[in-house]
């Protein structure tokens, strides 16, 4: 690996804190959790960075509701988005808080930047803005609800803004941004929002409102207090200012940047893939390699929201099935980048076929009967026959296979790999039937057990990346020593006559319970 391919920096979004916490948030968290993990695990140095977006007009209002001032309202509601983050023991390297003043003093150096280099012009704007989405829609793009309001294409409220602003000159970029997405077919994924975004830029882009000043909770641009720098601009700031980018010397900056990936919901994919890389380029800094847009979770067939009182909190469904029950089902059951639906009923679904029946139950038949058997002891290997070495062969290939889809961030096909061996381990033991060999052929029988627990080794090696708890109690009930669990394990021999721990179910049949 060389000096770049082996650092890797991976991010969120950062979640706005007038909302509580649900699956939504959970889903994209966990998704870069597990990337993170996995490079990690390949030897990379990575770069984890979630964190919260405190400013802007939806904010305030939120505050101004709760009738608090705006910074005690945030520290308290950014708390909560860094409670999940605890909740889901996830290994990120940072947390950042757009109210924070390294965030700040990054913010106002990309401001200058785009100023110094002629792309920030004083104007006015009017327009339809919608809070909710803190996005402004051109004519094209408005609907009206069935009372005549006027509405952004995914249904949110607008309203009329007519105020002094500052411009981005966006429509500038246009032809240079067609050129990078043509130059860089893997920047957007997947391809059908690739192809979206590029049809979007080719229908014209205008200028961008980059200040507001009818509210005040933000950052004032630099020699006009009067404006407060648009939310999104601040916010995109943050994937930089984590990294210290007005420290060119920083050495978080240097080796990090350029993002390897920015995984964002769909809803958010214009902000990232057109503006965001416009100031970039206005700025003279590099782009990211790449913008994953995952889908949409709608719980039992409907939208998610507040009104509806259908939004799903992680905490209860992590208390009442577990954390990597909940983990395996977000990434299992909906291939990245396509919507989804979460119930509790599709979750026990998948969990009782995937982790209790498959994978639990292959690790507990395997270990109980080596208890049991073979007086705790890993079994001596002996002489291998074709079907054993076909298996191994197999582990082996997948393994090559997983980290192929995971370099391509296809979770969900790494995980049907995974599960591909696991189902043919489980039919190697019965038709091995190590059972029926304790009364015939002791020594096949301990081939047969020491090449099932090496497969299991190295299922749960790749597995403990998703699934880290489950996986994790496996490898200790296998006595692998918890420093000797890396891609580098993967070819370590067990040895033979190591005691195994006392054997116990990891992954429970699960019950919907009311
Ligand atoms: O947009 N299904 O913050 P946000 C899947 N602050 N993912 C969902 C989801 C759902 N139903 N609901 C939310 C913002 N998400 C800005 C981002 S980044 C510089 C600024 C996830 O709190 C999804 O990743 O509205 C979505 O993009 C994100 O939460 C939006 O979070």
């Amino acid at each position: 690996m060389n000096n770049k391919s082996k650092n890797f920096y991976i991010t969120t979004p950062i979640y706005y804190v007038n909302d509580v916490p649900h699956i939504g948030h959970a889903y994209t968290t966990v998704i870069c959790d597990t990337i993170a993990n996995f490079n990690r695990w390949l030897g990379k140095d990575v770069n984890f960075l979630t964190g919260t977006d405190e400013h802007g007009q939806k904010v305030e209002k939120s505050a101004l509701k709760a009738g608090i001032d705006p910074q005690r309202f945030t520290d308290e509601v950014s708390k909560s988005f860094f409670n999940l983050a605890k909740k889901l023991e996830i290994n990120n390297t940072d947390f950042i808080r757009t109210t924070e003043k390294r965030h700040k003093k990054s913010v106002i150096e990309l401001w200058k930047k785009l100023e110094e280099n002629g792309n920030i012009y004083l104007g006015k704007y009017s327009g339809w803005y919608s809070v909710r989405d803190e996005a402004f829609y051109s004519e094209d793009e408005i609907n009206e609800d069935k009372d005549g309001n006027k509405i952004a294409p995914n249904g949110s409220e607008l309203e009329w803004v007519e105020e002094p602003s500052y411009f981005f000159k966006l429509s500038s970029w246009q032809d240079k941004l067609l050129k990078f997405y043509k130059d860089n077919q893997e920047f957007i994924s997947p391809k059908s929002r690739y192809n979206e975004v590029v049809s979007f830029v080719n229908k014209g882009l205008e200028d961008l409102s980059i200040s507001r000043t009818t509210f005040k909770w933000g950052i004032p641009v630099p020699d006009n207090n009067d404006h407060i720098i648009y939310v999104w601009l601040d916010a995109l700031t943050n994937y930089i200012s984590a990294l210290n980018y007005t420290n060119s010397k920083d050495n978080n900056w240097k080796t990090f940047w350029p993002a390897n990936i920015h995984v964002v919901g769909k809803d958010i994919l214009r902000f990232h893939a057109v503006y965001w890389p416009a100031f970039l380029m206005a700025a003279g800094i590099e782009i990211p390699l790449k913008v994953y847009a995952h889908g949409w979770w709608t719980v039992d067939g409907k939208k998610m929201s507040k009104s509806t009182g259908n939004v799903v909190s992680p905490d209860y469904i992590i208390d009442k099935y577990g954390l990597d029950q909940f983990k395996y089902f977000l990434l299992r059951e909906v291939r990245f980048g396509q919507d989804g639906d979460f119930s509790e009923n599709a979750l026990v679904k998948r969990v009782n076929s995937d982790l209790a029946n498959d994978y639990g139950n292959l690790a507990q038949r395997v270990l109980s009967f080596i208890y049991k058997n073979n007086e705790a002891l890993i079994p001596n290997k002996g002489t291998l026959d074709k079907v054993d070495k076909d298996l191994l062969y197999a582990m082996d290939n997948i393994k090559d296979k997983i980290i192929n889809h995971m370099n391509n961030y296809k979770i969900t096909d790494a995980l049907e790999e995974l599960w591909l061996i696991i189902r043919k381990s489980n039919t190697y033991i019965d038709e091995q039937a190590p059972w029926a060999l304790k009364k015939t052929d002791l020594e096949r029988m301990n081939t047969v057990l020491y090449v099932l627990c090496s497969v299991i080794k190295n299922v749960s090696l790749i597995a403990k990346n998703f699934i880290p708890i489950g996986a994790n109690k496996i490898l200790d009930q296998l006595s692998i020593n918890k420093n000797k669990r890396e891609y580098a394990n993967f070819y370590d021999e067990l040895i033979s006559g190591t005691k195994l721990s006392k054997p116990e179910g990891v992954f429970p049949r699960l019950e919907i319970k009311e």
